[in-house]
């Protein structure tokens, strides 16, 4: 069976690697397992979906890669940030090319991270094409302010569920200075921390992170309880969106394994789910506005 398609692309020199991985780092991609051995070294980057294209009769065109986004503008942002960044202010301007139309109903532009290795960077007008269209939030966080709660109680975890989340929103194109980060001393402080600097309205979604492990918690399910329905209860009469980050587990190394160690990091699902409901907040709003 056909699992994958993985195009390798060896640099030419060790500083154009560099260049071409910061770049892609910085457009959100999934990391996979990089790799270094005795000189040579590889880092991929994972798209959800890939495919082997062969064309007759089209004119070459400038690269042979294609990348399919959703919120081209944004990617967009992000390349000119990326850019500006890296290059000199005559120079970067050079590196990316004008949206335009394309014959089969989408956008593209061209970028070029190192002189004469370009990619296209395209978005259908519309994603779904034909097929019902439901209303959801994308990944994108431009624009959009955040607080995060951290209990610091078990901190070895939720230091790295904080991290994750960090991690995720600005892959996904949050700025520092709109990323709030407040510190209260455990789990059961979240709710009240939450709903006030939700009632601030100063944010667009808040995210909660915090642990509550069984075996050390005295009244645990009290306490959970009173947490998850705090939260829930600030989310729901504030109207900002509480994205769930408290672990509840047996042990530690549980918890360990599920701030970034075997089980992913709930710090970055639940960052990414706050990313989201912000998005569909706004289409919501657009959607009413339009009609
Ligand atoms: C007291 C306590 C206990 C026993 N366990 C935890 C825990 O596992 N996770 C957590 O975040 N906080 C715990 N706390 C602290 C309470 O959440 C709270 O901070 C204190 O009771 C002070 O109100």
């Amino acid at each position: 069976m056909i699992k994958g398609i993985t195009l390798v692309r060896p640099a030419s020199s060790p500083a154009v690697y560099d260049t071409l991985v910061s770049f892609f780092a910085a457009l959100g991609f999934e990391d996979g397992q990089s790799w270094n051995r005795e000189g040579d070294r590889g880092r991929p980057f994972l798209a959800p979906l890939g495919n082997l294209e062969f064309v007759d009769g089209m004119k070459q065109g400038a690269t042979d890669t294609w990348i399919e986004v959703t919120q081209l503008d944004a990617v967009r942002g992000v390349i000119e940030h990326w850019l500006a960044t890296n290059l000199s202010a005559a120079e970067a301007p050079k590196r990316i090319s004008e949206t335009a139309e394309t014959f089969w109903k989408s956008r593209v532009f061209t970028a070029e991270p190192v002189p004469g290795i370009v990619y296209a960077f395209w978005e259908w007008d519309e994603p779904l094409r034909g097929k019902p269209v439901a209303l959801a939030g994308d990944l994108s966080a431009e624009g959009a302010k955040f607080a995060i709660i951290v209990a610091r109680w078990n901190s070895v975890i939720t230091d790295r569920l904080l991290e994750g989340a960090l991690d995720c929103l600005y892959r996904s194109g949050a700025r520092k200075d709109e990323v709030h980060i407040l510190r209260v001393p455990g789990a059961w402080e979240i709710p009240a921390a939450a709903r006030k600097v939700a009632e601030t309205k100063l944010v667009d979604a808040v995210i909660t992170l915090g642990v509550l492990l069984r075996g050390e918690t005295a009244h645990y399910e009290a306490i959970y309880n009173e947490v998850s329905r705090g939260i829930g209860q600030s989310q729901q009469e504030t109207g900002i969106p509480h994205a769930f980050g408290v672990l509840t587990c047996e042990t530690l190394e549980q918890a360990l394994d599920r701030a970034g160690l075997k089980a992913g990091n709930k710090g970055f699902e639940a960052a990414s789910a706050a990313i989201e409901m912000v998005s569909l907040n706004r289409k919501i709003d657009q959607k009413v506005a339009s009609e």
